[in-house]
C-alpha cells in the first residue's frame, strides 16, 4: 500500500516507521511511505504555512495554497483513484469498519491539520474523507494519522494481524479480548484459570469466548447490540446471566 502523508512535521512519522510491526512493513516494501510537507509548497520569504482566522479569535488557521500544493503533489504520485483523508476532530469515528473497508485501496492520502484548523475552502475543494479518531482534541493531526497507519498496516499481506486474522475467524467480531496469561503458572497465589491448563482446544475455546462475552457485556454493552449470536454465545450468555451477582 502507498501512503502520502502530508505534514509539516515529518520526524515525528520515524518511530512508527522504524520500529516494531510497522517498521518491519516499511522495510519489506509492503508499505511505501511519501512525505508532502506544505511549507516546501510556499512561496513567500518566511514560508508561511499559517494566519489569523477571519473573524478573530485565538490561534492561527492552515493556509490554502500550500496544504493544495503539497496535496496535488501527493496526488501526482499516488495510484489511481486514492482518497484524500483529512484528520481531524470533527470527522466521522476512525473504527474497524473504517481499517476493513480500506484494506483493498492501493492508495491513501492522509492529511494532517496542525493548528486550530484547517481553511475549510481547502477541505471543501480537495478532500473526500474526514476522520476523528476520539472525541479529544490534540495538537495536530499527526497522531490520529499513525493510529491509522497502524491499524490499516497489520493487516496487510505479510504483517502480524493479516496472520492472526486467517487463523482466528473472531478476530473481527464486535467482542473485547479475552484474558490472556503466561509463565509463571503461580503468582502471589494468582493461578491459571484451569480450562487454559487442561490441554482440551474445546474447553479453552469456550472459556476465553464466555470470558470475551462476560468483559463486553459489563464494560462495553453497546458493542453487543449490533451482533448476531451463535448457538454456542446464546448458551454461554445464559450462563453469564444466571451467574451473575446482585449488587
Ligand atoms: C484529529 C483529533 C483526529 C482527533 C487536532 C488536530 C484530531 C486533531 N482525531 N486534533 N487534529
Amino acid at each position: 500500500m502507498w501512503l502520502g502523508i502530508v505534514t509539516l512535521f515529518p520526524d515525528m512519522f520515524e518511530a512508527l516507521t522504524r520500529e516494531g510491526v510497522f517498521g518491519r512493513a516499511v522495510a519489506s516494501g509492503v508499505v511505501n511511505i511519501d512525505f508532502y510537507n506544505p511549507r516546501d509548497y510556499t512561496t513567500d520569504r518566511h514560508r508561511t504555512v499559517d494566519d489569523r482566522p477571519y473573524g478573530g479569535g485565538a490561534g492561527m488557521v492552515m493556509k490554502v495554497e500550500p496544504l493544495q500544493g503539497a496535496v496535488m503533489a501527493a496526488k501526482a504520485r499516488a495510484p489511481a483513484g486514492t482518497p484524500v483523508i483529512l484528520l481531524s476532530p470533527q470527522g466521522q469515528a476512525f473504527s474497524q469498519a473504517e481499517v476493513s473497508s480500506h484494506l483493498d485501496s492501493v492508495g491513501l492520502i492522509l492529511v494532517c491539520g496542525r493548528y486550530e484548523g484547517v481553511d475549510e475552502r481547502f477541505v471543501r475543494r480537495w478532500v473526500d474523507l474526514e476522520w476523528s479518531v476520539g472525541d479529544y482534541v490534540l495538537s495536530g493531526g499527526e497522531l490520529p494519522a499513525m493510529v491509522v497507519m497502524d491499524a490499516i498496516a497489520r493487516h496487510l499481506p505479510g504483517t502480524l494481524g493479516n496472520q492472526l486474522s486467517a487463523l482466528d475467524e473472531s478476530y473481527l467480531d464486535a467482542t473485547l479480548d479475552y484474558p490472556h496469561y503466561t509463565r509463571p503458572e503461580t503468582l502471589a497465589s494468582e493461578k491459571i484459570p484451569p480450562q487454559l491448563l487442561s490441554g482440551d482446544h474445546g474447553q479453552v475455546a469456550k472459556y476465553r469466548r464466555r470470558e470475551a462475552l462476560k468483559r463486553t457485556l459489563n464494560r462495553r454493552p453497546e458493542l453487543l447490540t449490533t451482533m448476531t449470536f451463535g448457538e454456542l454465545d446464546r448458551e454461554l450468555l445464559l450462563e453469564i446471566f444466571a451467574d451473575r451477582q446482585p449488587e
